[in-house]
């Protein structure tokens, strides 16, 4: 209730008319378990007031790896985008929404999966058929909390999902202002040019995760060249 009235008193009408409009999506509030609570609207779940009060979502973090070269796929934040604009982070993140019932399917992480999909195409315009659902690989949830600015933050289950698989992209500007591949050593240099910024859970999980995981993406594809998912 009382995160319901902070929602009251945030005006959007500064902000990108598509991007306060995308506030409205419901995303799935949990407990520290990730057992589903509820669900409330994205501006509500990204507000630092309520945040400090615990309100947590669920959410998922994409990893897209070209097979040739085992390159990464990166993007960098429109400046549009309410939290965290014009950083570069991992090929892309999202929330599963309450509004699908695929969505909240915990089985075999099913609704983040689809959720991922979905959320490729609409930020890359990746064709859907280019990322079946069970082509992403598990690796693990994150528990995060980070600040963007005073009023925006992000405080989350995050589900780390990588894909290895030729993707077409056509960005949609009001979500990503620019994409590149990057081998590991030209990520590194990217991390050492104190001129890029990076979001908060992209730093986190390259440190964590990424690196050590990055030179096994081979390792693990199967006979006919589908990666294998693997939960921890
Ligand atoms: C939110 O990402 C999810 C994580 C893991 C930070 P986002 O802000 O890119 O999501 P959306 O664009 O759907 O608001
Ligand atoms: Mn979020």
């Amino acid at each position: 209730l009382a995160a319901k009235a902070a929602l009251a008193s945030i005006d959007l009408s500064s902000y990108d008319p598509e991007q306060s409009r995308l506030m409205d999506e419901r995303c799935i509030l949990v407990d520290e378990n990730d057992t589903a609570i509820g669900a409330v609207d994205k501006k509500t779940c990204h507000l630092m007031e309520n945040i400090n009060k615990g309100l947590l979502h669920r959410a998922f973090s994409a990893f897209v790896f070209q097979p040739s070269d085992g390159k990464l796929l990166l993007q960098q934040r429109a400046t549009e985008k309410i939290t965290f604009p014009d950083m570069w982070t991992n090929t892309c993140c999202s929330h599963p929404l309450d509004d699908f019932a695929a969505e909240k399917v915990e089985e075999a992480q099913l609704g983040v999966r689809v959720a991922a999909s979905r959320k490729l195409e609409h930020e890359l315009g990746i064709p859907p058929a280019q990322t079946p659902i069970d082509g992403f690989q598990y690796l693990t949830r994150i528990h995060y909390l980070a600040p963007s600015d005073g009023m925006w933050g992000e405080h989350e289950v995050d589900y780390i999902l990588f894909f290895t698989g030729d993707v077409d992209v056509t960005p949609n500007l009001n979500e990503i202002r620019d994409h590149k591949y990057v081998s590991k050593e030209e990520l590194q240099a990217m991390f050492d040019d104190p001129s890029n910024s990076f979001t908060p859970w992209f730093k986190l999980i390259a440190r964590d995760f990424l690196f050590g995981w990055w030179d096994e993406l081979h390792k693990r594809k199967g006979a006919d060249g589908k990666v294998v998912a693997q939960s921890l």
